[in-house]
């Protein structure tokens, strides 16, 4: 068996059990798919996940791409070429499509449990496949002449790239200072450099479209600081006949170096330069409008939910390969015979701490795995664009504002009980002899790129919930309060549901002081620094409250299919959603108190530290 320890079971519960996905399918933009159908292809690509995709993994990772300076190119290791080549060849690249270019059509559920699938597998796989999802930017934004590059880009299989980071424009994107020339001929010359950028370069595809932000200049126009003043280009790797996609001259934008890193050491991150060896770097305005930050943004919203699922599929093969390791190691006796030195060895699963650290990881495994299907199912309803203008508009403002938990929680939760989940192992967690010490090299990136932990609280904070004005919030909150109130009778749960209602509270006591101290800050700026001390708090618990929830809504349904019989492999399944809601609701939940404690007692003591005194 390979390192991939999928969770399809989880998945299939997710979508038909607690989402109701099946409800959708078969009609509109949709018509072409029913329950079958996705059910088929989570079956289908959960063979080739465990199977070729994952052949690589380790692999891929013991002898990364190479870099050559002569020719500015990446050379990818074989095995991971085979396992990118059997995706394609599945063409799974169609999955995230719209139909107009060529989609499953199947909704943003699916297709995120489907990800989940080649993410846990093989992370950099999902990555270099960018070019098919990143060819609907240019349908959509383009010109029509760029929608058909997007078409060339989909038939000739080409690579993608996002391109913001700068040495100087890391979080502050704004700050960028590549800038791009007018010409006469309507294109324009990117010059500067840019660093960090996944799949820069490799040897897979025949070309890259690097979707470029930059600064223009020219005649009649005024530069603009900040994330305003950037625009969006298209700038090819090589020029081609834009009626037949036939490849021409090298364009000048080349990869100078490739990082040495951490971990997901097979996907090149790379420094491109622009226009600086003696071939300039031409690009294409998006759409031929000045409106890069916002086009951008449509990539940095999907990559920010892939990061997020990403990071939680990592955590679920790695809470899965520990629990395995736990079932079969025996060592120590059980505790209530500690002192009788001849009582029988029993498997660690007998040890309160290793059950304690277990149940933890399963819950956010399959807590933040509910989180980020709820967050989908958003994505579904705009997706068909079903209902009226409002729930759209709905919709809309309560992805936005779950995609920082996705991707803010997700990452960090997920970092952390990769560790607890090498620890299961004991020293064997530490040996390469085992995949989890790969995943938790390959996963700490989750929460640096796309935005660092903390710029996806900020985001949180100020933009979905103050600038929303709560709206989304509001919706959330109304949605948590109907299930507290719920169930009245039914004594089950009630004790969890309790602790569901003080979480709630709590997150709701959290924000209205740090609302209290932004509008303070009305009369002393400074006390904006009581908000900035606390939005990873806010962030990180409003996560805890939302997987509470989501266990809980999962805890009631798996207790309605025991009441109704259930049989077989089920009984454990369901068993084991009543348990782990459970525990989260005890274990971690009343954290949460302590948490709002803390937030409603910060004073600016930690600002006016002197720097020496750190
Ligand atoms: C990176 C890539 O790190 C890492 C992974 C690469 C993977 C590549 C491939 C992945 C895809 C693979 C697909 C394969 C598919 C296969 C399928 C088949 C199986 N939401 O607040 P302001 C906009 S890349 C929406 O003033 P500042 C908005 O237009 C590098 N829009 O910002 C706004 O205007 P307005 C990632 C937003 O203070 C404008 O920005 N780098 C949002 O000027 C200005 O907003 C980062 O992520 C939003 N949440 O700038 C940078 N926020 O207000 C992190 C802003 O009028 N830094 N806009 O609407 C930030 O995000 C900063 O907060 C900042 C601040 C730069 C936005
Ligand atoms: P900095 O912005 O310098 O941040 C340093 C620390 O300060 C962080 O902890 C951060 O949270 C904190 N910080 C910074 N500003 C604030 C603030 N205002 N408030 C509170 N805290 C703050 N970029 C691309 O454009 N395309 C890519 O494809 C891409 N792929 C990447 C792949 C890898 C492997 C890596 C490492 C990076 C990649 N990046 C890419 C860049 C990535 O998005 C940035 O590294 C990230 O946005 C953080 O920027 P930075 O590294 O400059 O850190």
């Amino acid at each position: 068996m390979g390192h991939y320890k999928s969770n399809v079971r989880d998945l299939e519960f997710n979508l038909f059990e607690v989402l109701g996905v099946q409800d959708r399918l078969g009609k509109g933009v949709l018509a072409e798919s029913d329950e079958e159908t996705a059910r088929g292809v989570l079956s289908e690509l959960n063979n080739l996940a465990v199977g070729p995709l994952a052949e690589s993994f380790v692999d891929a990772d013991r002898n990364p791409p190479v870099y050559d300076p002569k020719t500015f190119s990446a050379t990818l290791p074989e095995s991971f070429k085979k396992s990118y080549q059997a995706l394609w060849d599945g063409e799974w690249w169609r999955l995230g499509l719209t139909d107009n270019l060529g989609g499953f059509g199947l909704p943003p559920t699916v297709q995120w449990a489907a990800a989940e699938l080649i993410l846990g597998a093989n992370p950099a796989l999902y990555m270099y496949l960018a070019g098919p999802n990143f060819a609907m930017i240019l349908d959509r934004n383009g010109t029509e002449e760029q929608k058909r590059w997007a078409q060339i880009m989909i038939d000739r299989a080409w690579g993608a790239t996002m391109v913001l980071t700068e040495p100087d424009a890391g979080s502050d994107v704004g700050a960028g200072r590549t800038k791009a020339v007018k010409q006469e001929d309507g294109s324009w010359h990117i010059e500067g450099v840019k660093r960090f950028i996944t799949s820069g370069d490799q040897d897979m595809t025949e070309n890259i479209m690097h979707l470029v932000l930059a600064r223009p200049e020219g005649p009649g126009i005024e530069p603009k600081p900040g994330t305003k003043g950037l625009s969006l280009f298209l700038v090819p790797k090589f020029h081609f006949d834009t009626n037949t996609g036939e490849l021409g001259e090298r364009n000048g934008a080349f990869v100078t170096n490739v990082e040495h890193k951490m971990g997901l050491k097979v996907s090149t991150t790379c420094e491109l330069t622009f226009g600086q060896h003696g071939t300039p770097a031409k690009g294409w305005l998006l759409g031929e409008v000045h409106d890069g930050i916002a086009q951008m943004f449509q990539v940095i919203e999907y990559a920010r939910m892939m990061v997020g699922t990403k990071a939680i599929a990592t955590l679920s093969t790695g809470y899965l390969n520990a629990l395995e390791y736990a079932k079969e190691r025996v060592q120590g006796a059980d505790l209530t015979r500690q002192t009788d030195k001849t009582a029988p060895r029993v498997t660690i699963t007998h040890h309160p701490d290793v059950r304690r650290s277990l149940m933890l990881q399963k819950a956010y495994a399959e807590g933040l795995r509910a989180v980020y299907l709820y967050t989908a199912s958003f994505q579904d309803q705009v997706w068909t664009q079903e209902g009226d203008a409002e729930s759209l508009d709905l919709a809309e403002r309560v992805n936005d504002l779950l995609l920082p938990i996705v991707k803010g929680v997700g990452s960090e939760r997920a970092t952390e009980q990769l560790v607890q989940s090498l620890q299961t192992l004991g020293g064997s967690g530490f040996l390469q002899d085992y995949p989890i010490e790969q995943y938790i090299r390959d996963s700490k990136i989750d929460s640096l790129y796309e935005g660092t932990t903390a710029i996806q609280s900020m985001d949180f904070f100020f933009r979905k919930i103050v600038r929303d004005k709560g709206k989304a919030l509001g919706y959330i909150a109304g949605e948590i309060s109907k299930f507290i109130a719920a169930e009245a009778g039914n004594g089950r749960l009630k004790k969890e549901r309790a602790l569901l209602k003080q979480a709630l509270e709590d997150v709701q006591a959290m924000l209205g002081t740090m609302i209290g101290y932004l509008t303070s800050s009305q009369e002393d700026v400074t006390n904006i620094y009581k908000v900035g001390q606390n939005t990873v708090r806010l962030l990180m618990s409003a996560g805890d409250l939302l997987v509470g929830w989501q266990l809980l809504k999962q805890a009631e349904i798996a207790q309605a299919a025991l009441d109704a019989g259930a049989s077989g492999k089920d009984v454990p399944f369901y068993q084991g959603k009543l348990a782990v809601a459970s525990f989260f609701a005890k274990n971690v939940l009343p954290e949460l108190s302590a948490r709002r404690a803390i937030v409603e007692a910060t004073d600016n003591e930690l600002m006016e530290i002197d720097e020496a005194a750190f």
